[in-house]
């Protein structure tokens, strides 16, 4: 191939063309020495074209949009949900005692039916452990210090998530164990949250990139735990109506 050099020396532009029988080239240099600017290919026929153009300097910039919706690790988890004790116990009207968790389940328990109807103001909260291990199918590499772990629920009209209450991990109430201690979130790390939320049997737990500042779009497929507490809890809770003593 014959090459055709111009050189314009003002703007220190020089360009190099070519061509065969099928393309032809275009290669641009700017400044001195010489820096690469653009190279350019296209056919003949006007049906291929490919341009590649090299800025430098404050021509380029390279920032990070934290705007973006953030999208979540892929965190592979086996899940367990529990509801833990109520602390103390409840006192019924004959002074006898009997676990909170015995409290409006349809079933006598003080023998004298007191702690049935009870108004559920008077019942303290519960608190709710839920956890989860990273699985041996996780195999993503995450950067432990990248992720933020947020609680919420779903407004069932809206089906807008809400995260009133999002956690940090690191928080008393959210934990990440980083099993071995590597860094990274791998088979084997396990995370915790305790909450006394009244609407605990609706949280779902959920994994974001901690460096992304918008929440909308929700997660995609993947990352989302759903925590079916509320009937399977509830239901075991009801034990005394499953399984009348
Ligand atoms: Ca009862
Ligand atoms: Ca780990």
């Amino acid at each position: 191939m014959d090459w055709i050099v111009t050189v314009d020396v003002p703007s220190t532009q020089q360009v190099a063309t070519s061509s065969n029988d099928t393309h032809g080239i275009m290669v641009e240099f700017l400044e001195f020495p010489p820096r690469l600017h653009q190279l350019e290919v296209n056919s003949h026929d006007g049906n291929q074209a490919t341009k590649l153009t090299i800025v430098w300097g404050d021509d380029a910039a390279l920032s990070v949009q934290n705007n973006y919706p953030k999208t979540s690790v892929d965190i592979q988890l086996d899940e367990e949900t529990e509801r833990g004790d109520i602390e103390g116990e409840f006192t019924c009207e004959n002074n006898d005692t009997v676990p909170w968790s015995y409290v409006n389940d349809n079933w006598d328990d003080c023998g004298d039916n007191s702690d049935e109807g009870v108004d559920e103001s008077e019942i303290p909260d519960s608190v709710f452990e839920f956890s989860g291990e990273v699985n041996s199918d996780h195999e993503h590499e995450v950067l432990v210090g990248d992720i933020e772990l947020r609680i919420g629920s779903e407004d069932s009209e809206t089906e807008e998530f809400n995260y009133s209450l999002s956690m940090n991990i690191g928080d008393s109430t959210a934990n990440l164990t980083d099993a071995e201690d590597d860094g990274f979130v791998s088979a084997g790390d396990n995370y915790s949250v305790t909450t006394n939320s009244s609407s605990a049997n609706d949280l779902e737990v959920r994994f974001y990139d901690n460096w992304s500042q918008s929440y909308t779009g929700g997660p995609l497929p993947g990352f989302e735990v759903f925590l079916l507490l509320g009937a399977l809890v509830l239901a075991a809770l009801r034990r005394n109506t499953l399984f009348p003593r």
